[in-house]
């Protein structure tokens, strides 16, 4: 476990001009096609497109285009689009459960296994783009610590994990978020609490306390946070989506949800 680190709080009134939240970089604001995902990476002068693009100009646009050369994060070889995803979270908390939940078990077969990590591709058509994600999956215990950097850095987004049955989780998540911004500054940061299917069964006042701890660090680090239960097969693929949305300015959102007993989306 990461000792916790001082994050500010936000004030409460967070208000935002689109259900998806402010994109966390400048380089996000594109809608979806393949000339325009190929610039994911940060640039100096992004286009001026409107934070919302309609969803009828997306059949505007022009066809995908050759990829452009770019560095990490991008296969130049290939169409598809290559973005990196980071998960990260204390031991036990169901990180690789809900990584395999979401590529499938045909996938988990093709992983790539190290000392602490375990990386998983799922590759996704999005609007006549090809997306692949690469899933940084670090393992919780302290010997895996070091692979934090490497993990991070160029990542598009990070996930911060916990169990919702378990408060110790909970309180690491700030630690977490503080070593994962050494490495990287502009990723989507979401904050998911695991195995909701456990944590509904809690006394509604436990949940409440969690629901409020947890709610205060999304807030404290900017994040998105989602209740999710990887056996039962809740807002897994929800998050990606999320992701997804949220990286190309698609017309998708979440809805918000704070009703005690059902998983808990915020933003
Ligand atoms: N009830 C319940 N149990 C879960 C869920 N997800 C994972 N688990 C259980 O939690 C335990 C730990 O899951 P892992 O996916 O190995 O946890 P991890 O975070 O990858 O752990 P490390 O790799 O050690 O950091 C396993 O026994 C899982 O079966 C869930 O959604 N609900
Ligand atoms: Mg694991």
């Amino acid at each position: 476990m990461l000792h916790a680190q001082h994050v500010t709080p936000l004030p409460e009134n967070r208000s935002r001009p689109s259900p998806l939240g402010p994109p966390p970089t400048p380089f996000l604001l594109f809608p979806l096609h393949m000339e325009q995902a190929s610039r994911l990476l940060p640039r100096p002068t992004p286009p001026s497109l409107p934070e919302t693009t309609p969803p009828g100009l997306l059949f505007l646009l022009p066809p995908p285009l050759t990829p452009l050369p770019s560095p990490a994060g991008y296969d130049s070889d290939s169409d598809l689009v290559n973005l990196k995803i980071t998960l990260l979270g204390d031991c036990h908390i169901g990180k690789t459960t809900f990584l395999i939940k979401y590529v499938g078990s045909e996938q988990e077969k093709r992983s790539l296994q190290m000392e602490g990590l375990n990386l998983m591709d799922k590759t996704q058509s999005v609007q006549g783009a090809r997306i692949s994600f690469r899933i940084w999956d670090v393992a919780g215990d302290k010997r895996s610590l070091d692979q934090i950097p490497i993990a991070c850095k160029d990542a598009v987004a990070i996930l911060i994990m916990f169990d919702l049955t378990s408060r110790c989780t909970l309180n690491s998540v700030v630690g977490w978020y503080s070593e994962a911004r050494k490495w990287n500054q502009s990723a989507i940061p979401i904050l998911i609490g695991t195995k909701f299917d456990d944590f509904v069964r809690l006394p509604p006042d436990v949940q409440r306390t969690i629901i409020t701890q947890a709610r205060a660090y999304a807030r404290a680090m900017k994040a998105t946070l989602f209740f999710s239960s990887a056996t039962h097969n809740i807002n897994v693929n929800k998050i990606f989506k999320f992701i997804m949305a949220k990286l190309f300015n698609l017309p998708w959102t979440v809805e918000r949800n704070l009703t005690v007993g059902e998983p808990i989306i915020d933003f």
